[in-house]
């Protein structure tokens, strides 16, 4: 019998946050549909930093990304591809099947090559237009995850800017897309951003729970929302737009793909350069 690869389990332990840390001031009213016309949300993204969409993408094209993504859990994977389970998961996952673990599963990372429905849905040509309009460029796919936040146990993704996590020239425009596979709602961990908060530009980010801005930053603040949405619905946003998701309590499930692009051709920067960005060494802060 073969044996099965060692699971890969998240490191972090969930933790307990501040009060108030994903307190929010209003909950975001997404938009019907992509638009036809990407300078209609133009305005609106280059203030916020992000613009959310219901009815973004079908019922039977979210069915199939959810039917790729279970089939994704169950399989053989490439090396590239990481499929991690939530911290909370240990102890309980090992004697499990594979197809009754979907629920443990934090995180996929490099997939969208194998299977065309997720494929299909990372290059899909409406989404792609307003990608290309807001790079003012054609996209390149920088970074793809599935973020699956289970019920009960999918773990904070503490605030942060996704920009801090990705080794690209200070300046670089990302654009982010996160998609809901399920109804995402402030309970069970959708995104709240602080709008605006990218036209500050990059803020020291700090190990703490996660690499991440200090709670402090956002609590002293009052003006973030919630972008609560659809399965089907979507949210496009500044890599430097500051955001966080809180732990998923509920008995609701929660599962989203987030895709990251850059203008095609961008190059690429070193750990130590993103440092110099995001890192708080040398400089005169703490957390
Ligand atoms: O989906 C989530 O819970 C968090 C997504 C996110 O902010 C990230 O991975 O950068």
């Amino acid at each position: 019998m073969a044996l099965e690869p060692k699971l890969d389990i998240d490191t972090i332990a969930p933790e307990e946050y501040p009060e108030g840390l994903y307190d929010y001031a209003a909950t975001v009213t997404p938009l019907t549909g992509l638009p036809a016309d990407p300078c209609d949300v133009c305005s609106q993204y280059c203030q916020a930093g992000f613009v959310s969409f219901n009815d973004a993408f079908s019922a039977d094209q979210v069915d199939g990304l959810l039917a790729a993504l279970f089939e994704l859990t169950v399989r053989e994977l490439p090396e590239r591809t990481q499929l991690q389970y939530e911290f909370l998961a240990k102890g309980k996952i090992e004697s499990m099947a594979p197809e009754d673990r979907l629920d443990y599963v934090r995180k996929l990372m490099w997939f969208v090559d194998l299977d065309p429905r997720i494929k299909a849905m990372a290059y899909e040509p409406q989404l792609m237009k307003l990608v290309s309009h807001l790079l003012n460029a054609e996209p390149e796919m920088f970074q793809e995850m599935a973020l699956l936040k289970p019920p009960g146990i999918g773990r904070e993704k503490p605030w942060h800017q996704d920009h801090a996590y990705f080794n690209l020239p200070a300046g670089t425009h990302v654009v982010g897309v996160w998609i809901a596979l399920d109804d995402a709602t402030p309970e069970n961990g959708c995104m709240h951003f602080l709008p605006g908060g990218h036209r500050n530009g990059p803020v020291p980010h700090f190990n703490r729970r996660d690499w991440q801005i200090c709670d402090t930053e956002i609590l002293g603040k009052h003006q973030a929302v919630a972008a609560p949405l659809k399965a089907g619905g979507c949210v496009v946003f500044d890599g430097l737009v500051p955001h966080g998701t809180p732990h998923n309590r509920t008995n609701t499930r929660r599962r989203a793909l987030q895709f990251h692009y850059v203008a095609k051709g961008t190059p690429r920067t070193t750990t130590e350069e993103r440092m110099a960005i995001f890192g708080s060494e040398g400089r005169d802060v703490s957390c």
